[in-house]
């Protein structure tokens, strides 16, 4: 049986959750780069029950920079689509109507450039993932062998990647005398407002100190903790979703009920009232973000190469295994000796829960999903809480394990997805024919030069190695 595809004439099913704002009365306000799952259950879902507290003109345009799939699904379906938490108690969908608009920049590129240069258009939001900012691990700049920052340096006028279209934007409304607009990151990088801000700025002092010099006094980059588990949805998140809905939704999800998001309120010209959504407003979002970044994304990777090495291809699986739960049970807690106290936070109940959401039975997490891009994640989750584990004088086993699994996995998989997979594909060859992990360390910029200087851990690395 064929279903109708979703439109705003779809007759919602009751207990599914629709927008409690007018649709049709609503403006844009927001630029999104990187239309993908994660933010349409994120972002959009707060920004959805903002606008339903306190209406405004803040209607998402979704910016696809890669795929056109999703721009030509959201066309279809009159910019709608439904996010549904799962868990054992059962599913709950909602249909979100914040997004008015789709853009794939690789064909459109001057429709984007419009839109940022709109005055319009207050907030770019971003979820483009690790990668593809590029971010010199070395230098923590650019890093000028990135296509596409090349790209974009070689031609400002037409970029294609994250950095180039934001400063192509700013430099377009400082010449129409408009304000800038705030750029609030959405990935998980450790002071991510921060990382972008001199990303832009490097960017722009190439094409004129000028325009820096007018970004850095006037823009606004604030730094934000995100955090929901959406998996790439499948085949049957989408089967599963058109038998709730009644109608075809491509761009359909399964997520978990928990969501969180602290962002630091520094705004250029404005924001929703994502706090009566429930956002934590706050001045420094640094322990927030070290917190999720090490607990949650850690013990993430960690459980994801485990899984993969194990042969265990969901999240939940890994869980279900009691040996394997209290492994990543000693890595949250070992993780934890590094931080210093959260604001309102509780983090032994913050580990608890952390535990069952991993566990959570109806969401099928693909360990493969998490062990993607393990160079541009590893860092900020297991390698910088190995710097303070064992400056406080532990031996960061936990971290040690964490690392000899990812090796492991490099080792055994046939499907690296990883900026840098040739280099990592190198040193795996080398340190099977040496017996020990040591051509890892000698990657430039992967680990930190305490951890390269450390013959102790590293050898707790290549015995954790042995025993896998
Ligand atoms: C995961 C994250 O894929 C990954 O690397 O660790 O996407 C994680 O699910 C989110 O950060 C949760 O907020």
């Amino acid at each position: 049986m064929s279903m109708q595809p979703l439109t705003s004439a779809t007759p919602l099913p009751a207990g599914v959750l629709s927008p409690g704002f007018d649709r049709q009365r609503l403006k844009p306000g927001i630029v999104h780069l990187g239309f993908g799952a994660f933010h349409r259950a994120h972002q959009a879902v707060y920004t959805d029950l903002a606008l339903a507290e306190e209406f405004g003109d803040w209607g998402i345009i979704g910016v696809s920079l890669r795929s056109r799939q999703a721009v030509e699904d959201l066309r279809r379906q009159d910019h709608l689509f439904t996010v549904t938490a799962r868990d054992a108690s059962g599913p709950q969908m909602r249909l979100v109507g914040c997004v008015i608009g789709g853009i794939s920049a690789a064909d459109e590129r001057d429709a984007l450039l419009a839109r940022l240069e709109s005055p319009d258009i207050r907030i770019v939001t971003l979820t483009v993932t690790e990668k593809a900012y590029g971010l010199d691990p070395v230098t923590g700049g650019l890093d000028l062998t990135h296509p596409a920052i090349a790209a974009d340096l070689a031609h400002p006028q037409a970029p294609i990647g994250a950095i180039g279209f934001l400063v192509e934007g700013l430099a377009r409304r400082r010449a129409a005398g408009l304000a800038p607009y705030t750029v609030l990151c959405c990935d998980n990088l450790p002071t991510n407002g921060r990382v972008v801000r001199r990303l832009v700025l490097e960017m722009a002092t190439r094409r004129d100190p000028a325009l820096a010099d007018w970004i850095a006094a006037e823009g606004a980059f604030p730094s934000t903790m995100i955090d929901r588990i959406v998996p790439a949805a499948t085949a049957e998140t989408l089967s599963r979703a058109a038998e709730l809905l009644g109608a075809e939704d491509r761009l359909a999800l399964d997520t978990e009920p928990f969501l969180q998001w602290v962002i630091e309120d520094r705004f250029a010209c404005g924001r929703p009232a994502w706090e009566k959504a429930g956002a934590l407003f706050v001045e420094t979002v640094e322990p927030y973000e070290k917190m999720k970044l090490r607990l949650l994304n850690g013990a993430h990777s960690m459980l994801a190469y485990l899984g993969q090495v194990k042969g265990l291809p969901f999240v939940r699986d890994v869980m279900a295994v009691p040996e394997h739960a209290a492994r990543v049970r000693r890595h949250m807690a070992a993780a934890a000796r590094t931080l210093d106290p959260v604001p309102g936070i509780d983090l032994e109940a913050y580990q608890a829960e952390l535990i069952t959401r991993f566990s959570n039975p109806t969401i099928a997490h693909k360990t493969k999903q998490i062990a993607m891009d393990g160079s541009q994640k590893m860092p900020q989750r297991i390698f910088a809480a190995t710097v303070d584990a064992l400056a406080q004088g532990d031996h960061a086993l936990e971290f040690a394990e964490a690392t000899a699994f990812w090796i492991a996995y490099i080792r055994t998989t046939d499907l690296l997805e990883d900026p840098r997979a040739d280099e990592l594909r190198a040193a795996a060859r080398l340190s099977a024919e040496t017996g020990s992990p040591d051509a890892f360390f000698a990657l430039p910029g992967l680990f930190p030069e305490a951890l390269v200087q450390n013959a102790a851990w590293r050898a707790r690395v290549a015995e954790a190695l042995k025993a896998i």
